[in-house]
């Protein structure tokens, strides 16, 4: 058994962001990463590897050059918790007691959960996801195969990380296909069990009126079951997923044909004019077949937490989605992706978190309770086309909390930039070593202290 002050489960954004805030100010031997991967991933990458704009050898550092020197790390999985005494379980059998324990684990995906989904990955040319380091390099190769027919991009059930990167790939690809003289020969299509491309209306609204200009097709309600790749083309089967409300369907953008939301063509001029129906979407089966497949497989809280006392009824981490603190365990807290705050998992919001954790844990470890409180920020930066990206950033509510002086409902050039060139730099160089917070700062000071 290893004592430590902390003790901190996860080496990826959230753990190794939180690990650099700690090991220096606790000093060397007091705070321990138990991680299993001898690879950290700067995931947000993967969208640029699945549309061959990256490599994807820049996507991955050694778990040892990115974690700070100052901490422990132990090279197993977390595979027990037992929060009553402060102590895990780990898989090479090394027990760790602690008196602060951090858990970021990320999100487990669960591809099991599509039938079939795993042996067309394995098989199928026309099957790619960008969700994983293994698989997206394959998405790049589906793409320049692709010849004619559906090209179909699914999005899971929530919760999702990064939701925006389903769609840029699919963006992506139109961008690719124009450019190769081939878009004509595709029929694209955004299967999704969402009520619309986005939850926050202004920037729903810009994805809506892209997906009409360049004929992309857009199917709510609809969710994923089966890939059965035997088939010459692939076939795979659908799930109504559910019917919406018409408070959701608010922010749904309605398909106008004779009887209100059949045809598959989005209709500008009466995107707002939604009368409740429009997540019912025609089928002419459950069954469709395609020549090009992007999944965004299904995810799930991390397995370790099932059924322990530290998962909630989603089998997320369990803690207040304001102060980061679990709801049982004062000692305990949580970032990122394992945890069940209602917010749209990212790296961005990791960023955000991280600084509100800081600052929390330490109030604890003083024993001072003074607790500052996470506002939900997020920010999922969503590329339209080679060039462009709309960048958008909101809290709990879908209240804008954007940086830039700049209408950002627009996708720009600049936060392709920003995209592609700042936040790889930011990722690596400030993120993970504990000094970049989000850009909340930048954010007031573009507003000269006025605003939110
Ligand atoms: P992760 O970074 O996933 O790290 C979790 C770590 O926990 C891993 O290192 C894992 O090995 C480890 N672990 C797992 N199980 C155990 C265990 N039992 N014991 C110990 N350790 C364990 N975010 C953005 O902000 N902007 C983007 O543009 C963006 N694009 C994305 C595109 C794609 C294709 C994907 C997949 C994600 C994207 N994200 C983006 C999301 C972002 O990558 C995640 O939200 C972020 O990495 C979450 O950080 P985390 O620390 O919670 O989890
Ligand atoms: C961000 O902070 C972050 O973490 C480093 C990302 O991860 C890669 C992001 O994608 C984004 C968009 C942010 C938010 C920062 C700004 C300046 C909008």
């Amino acid at each position: 058994t290893k004592r430590y002050k902390l003790a901190i489960v996860g080496g990826g954004a959230g753990g190794c962001s939180t690990a650099a805030k700690f090991a220096n100010k606790l000093g060397k031997g007091r705070v321990v990463v138990i991680e299993p991967s001898k690879y950290h991933y700067y995931q947000a990458m993967w969208t640029f590897v699945g549309a061959g704009i990256e490599e994807v050898e820049h996507s991955a550092r050694p778990m040892k050059k990115v974690l700070p020197k100052a901490a422990d790390w132990i090279q197993a999985g977390a595979i027990s918790f037992d929060p009553e005494n402060c102590s895990i379980t780990c898989s090479n059998g090394d027990k760790v007691e602690y008196e602060y324990l951090v858990i970021a684990m990320g999100l487990k995906l669960d591809f099991e959960k599509v039938e079939g989904l795993t042996d067309a990955l394995a098989n199928d040319d026309a099957v790619c996801t960008n969700y994983t380091y293994e698989h997206c390099t394959k998405t790049f190769k589906s793409l320049q195969n692709f010849k004619e027919g559906n090209a179909l991009f699914t999005f899971p059930g929530q919760p999702v990380k990064c939701g925006g990167s389903a769609q840029a790939i699919m963006y992506l690809m139109d961008d690719y296909l124009r450019k190769a003289n081939k878009r004509d020969r595709a029929t694209i299509i955004f299967k999704s069990t969402a009520a619309a491309l986005f939850g926050v209306p202004q920037y729903a609204d810009t994805l809506n009126t892209l997906a009409v200009d360049r004929d992309i097709d857009t199917r709510f309600g609809w969710n994923l079951t089966s890939v059965n790749s035997e088939k010459k083309r692939g076939d795979i089967q659908w799930q109504r997923w559910r019917h919406f409300s018409d408070k959701e369907v608010a922010l749904c953008f309605c398909r106008r044909g004779p009887s209100g939301c059949v045809t598959s063509t989005l209709c500008r001029r009466h995107r707002m004019a939604c009368n409740g129906q429009c997540a019912y979407v025609r089928s002419p089966g459950y069954w469709s077949n395609y020549s090009f497949l992007h999944v965004v497989p299904p995810m799930m809280g991390p397995t370790e937490l099932q059924g322990s006392s530290l998962a909630g009824e989603c089998g997320f981490l369990d803690v207040d989605k304001f102060t980061l603190q679990h709801v049982k365990y004062p000692n305990i807290f949580g970032i990122g992706d394992c945890t069940n705050i209602p917010t749209s998992k990212t790296a961005a919001a990791v960023a955000c978190q991280s600084g509100v954790l800081r600052r929390n844990l330490n109030s604890v470890m003083e024993g001072t309770n003074e607790m500052r409180k996470y506002t939900g920020y997020t920010s999922c930066p969503i590329v339209t086309q080679e060039g462009k990206c709309l960048m958008t950033e909101f809290d709990f509510e879908g209240n804008l909390l954007e940086t830039f002086p700049l209408n950002q409902a627009t996708p720009r050039f600049t936060m392709y930039h920003v995209k592609k060139t700042i936040m790889p730099f930011l990722y690596w160089n400030m993120l993970l070593k504990g000094f970049w917070e989000g850009p909340a700062f930048y954010r007031k000071m573009m507003r000269l202290g006025f605003g939110r």
